[in-house]
């Protein structure tokens, strides 16, 4: 379905409002007012059409909101695409096996491994969920270590991750335990809010002491729109960073800058940390780091010398995923559409959730949660060429400040930089997987909590929320559910 913005005038005043262009639009005069107010009474009197919602995938966008609201392809796939994209998703969706097993070509998982298949981590590709005892564990979370003295640099023992699941006759590498801590915000009107932290611990290391380490657990975020992300060209990226800050309003931002095993340049796009380049190298990442399954470019078995008993595990073929796996993988990846934001057809709320989206660029937060982008004529999939859409990322690294660090050096990112992430589908997260869990490492419980733990270069966006009335507080949150 092609969305045509002329041709509907309630979508294109709330385009306007998510692209931030037309902005003057969205402050129209009272009597115009009166007339969107007409339009949308007649809309609702037609319930078939009611809810025609902004593209923030551009026509590559699908209406969808419900439990499956991130699994569907973009719209119009050739044959030969739409056939990939089911090869793929049961690549994604079926459970890995130790080796040797009958299931051909599903085996070779671990010895180590932090879960059985990619979408035990991205759960209907949505949301995955931190290890919090009884809620989280074994549901969608990754664990990275270092030495306290090697930032950046694999355990020497552990590897550069630890994954707390292991094949029949191996040591899962260690326990992973969250200890919660809480912390009060007070806003300008003198009600509060409760933020969630924690302090990690590694228990049960079965290969001796971990010593001094540094530590970076990651939930595994929607996997939707990435196809539009990935060929985003390079120019406007950098376009974008402003790494010395010379415009003076506190935001840098940083391209982070990958280097090849081949030698090659390139931007990092993907992960909480920008630390991959393309949707293949972060899938074969995944593979080898998230389930032990060696791969083209990770021959290796995932574990170190010293790990005797996993030395000792079967091999499930050299590699155990071969590289047309690798890219039906990424193919489905590639082309998991973006659903259509849901503009609410209610006049009152939707002057609200317009209220909201003028709220989100006065106070700054589009400055890196950057709206509208668009894709070059690079793809390998036609439907995702020269499309103009609505992620809400810079894809530029930022620092936030002392409160979000996690102290761990990730390729050229330091351990106050993170990635900013799309915002498209933040409002669906809880209809896919039940929870409302967000930010890197999933501490926070709200998209306000989020908000608030906003620092460093996010610093004043943060302080301009706390300062807002709560009737625009609430107008900015029920904007951001839309999306
Ligand atoms: C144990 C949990 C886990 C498993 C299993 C897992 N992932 Fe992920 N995935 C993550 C985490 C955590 C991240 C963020 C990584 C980072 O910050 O570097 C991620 C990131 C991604 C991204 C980038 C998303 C973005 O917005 O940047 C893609 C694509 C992806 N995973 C695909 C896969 C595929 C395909 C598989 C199976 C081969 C898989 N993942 C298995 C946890 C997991
Ligand atoms: C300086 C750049 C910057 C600004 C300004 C900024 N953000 Fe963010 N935002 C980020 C980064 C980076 C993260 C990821 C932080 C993390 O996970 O540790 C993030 C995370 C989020 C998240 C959680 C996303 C997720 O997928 O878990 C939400 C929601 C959010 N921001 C909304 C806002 C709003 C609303 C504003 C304005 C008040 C804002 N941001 C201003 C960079 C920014
Ligand atoms: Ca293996
Ligand atoms: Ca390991
Ligand atoms: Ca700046």
């Amino acid at each position: 379905m092609r969305f045509d913005p002329r041709r509907d005038r309630l979508s294109s005043a709330s385009l306007a409002c998510i692209a931030g262009v037309f902005v003057l639009q969205t402050l129209t005069p009272q009597h115009e007012e009166v007339a969107a107010k007409k339009e949308v009474a007649a809309k609702e009197a037609a319930p078939a059409q009611a809810m025609h919602a902004p593209n923030l995938g551009g026509q590559t966008s699908v209406a969808a909101d419900g439990g499956h609201a991130f699994s569907l392809p973009v719209p119009g796939l050739s044959r030969e695409d739409r056939r990939a994209f089911s090869v793929g998703n049961s690549f994604f969706r079926d459970n890995w096996v130790a080796a040797p097993a009958s299931a051909e070509g599903r085996d070779g998982l671990g010895p180590h491994f932090s879960a059985n298949s990619c979408s035990a981590c991205h759960q209907e590709d949505g949301r995955g969920l931190p290890p919090i005892a009884g809620v989280g564990v074994g549901r969608g979370s990754v664990l990275f270590v270092s030495p306290a003295n090697a930032d950046g640099a694999p355990h020497p023992v552990y590897g550069a991750q630890l994954q707390d699941q292991a094949i029949e006759g191996v040591r899962p590498e260690g326990r992973i335990e969250l200890q919660s801590q809480r912390s009060f915000v007070a806003f300008i009107d003198g009600s509060r809010a409760e933020l969630e932290r924690w302090d990690l611990r590694v228990q049960d290391a079965a290969y001796g002491p971990l010593g001094e380490v540094r530590m970076s657990l990651r939930v595994g975020p929607q996997v939707i729109g990435l196809g539009l992300l990935e060929h985003v060209p390079d120019a406007v990226i950098r376009e974008l960073a402003d790494p010395s800050d010379r415009d003076g309003d506190g935001i840098s931002g940083r391209v982070h800058e990958i280097r090849g095993a081949d030698g090659r340049a390139s931007i990092g796009r993907f992960g909480w940390k920008a630390s991959q380049p393309t949707l293949d190298a972060q899938v074969m990442a995944a593979l080898h780091g998230d389930m032990g399954l060696t791969n083209p470019t990770h021959r290796a078995e995932n574990h170190t010398s010293s790990q005797s008993d996993a030395v000792q595990a079967a091999s499930g073929g050299d590699p155990e995923v071969d590289a047309h796996k690798v890219a039906r993988l990424a193919h489905y990846c590639r082309v998991l559409a973006v659903p259509m934001q849901r503009v609410p057809t209610n006049s009152e709320e939707l002057a609200r959730v317009q209220r909201g989206a003028q709220t989100f660029q006065a106070i700054d937060c589009a400055k890196c949660h950057v709206t509208t982008l668009t894709t070059d004529e690079s793809s390998p999939i036609e439907q995702l060429r020269n499309v103009e859409f609505h992620p809400f990322t810079d894809l530029l690294l930022h620092d936030m400040g002392e409160g979000l660090a996690d102290n761990r050096r990730d390729g050229d990112a330091t351990g106050r930089e993170w990635r900013t992430p799309p915002l498209w589908g933040i409002g669906l997260i809880e209809a896919v997987n039940g929870h409302t869990r967000l930010l890197h490492d999933g501490r926070a419980r709200s998209i306000e909590e989020a908000i608030l733990w906003h620092g460093g270069e996010g610093q004043r966006s943060r302080d301009r929320f706390v300062g807002l009335t709560k009737r625009d507080r609430d107008a900015l949150l029920a904007y951001l559910k839309t999306l």
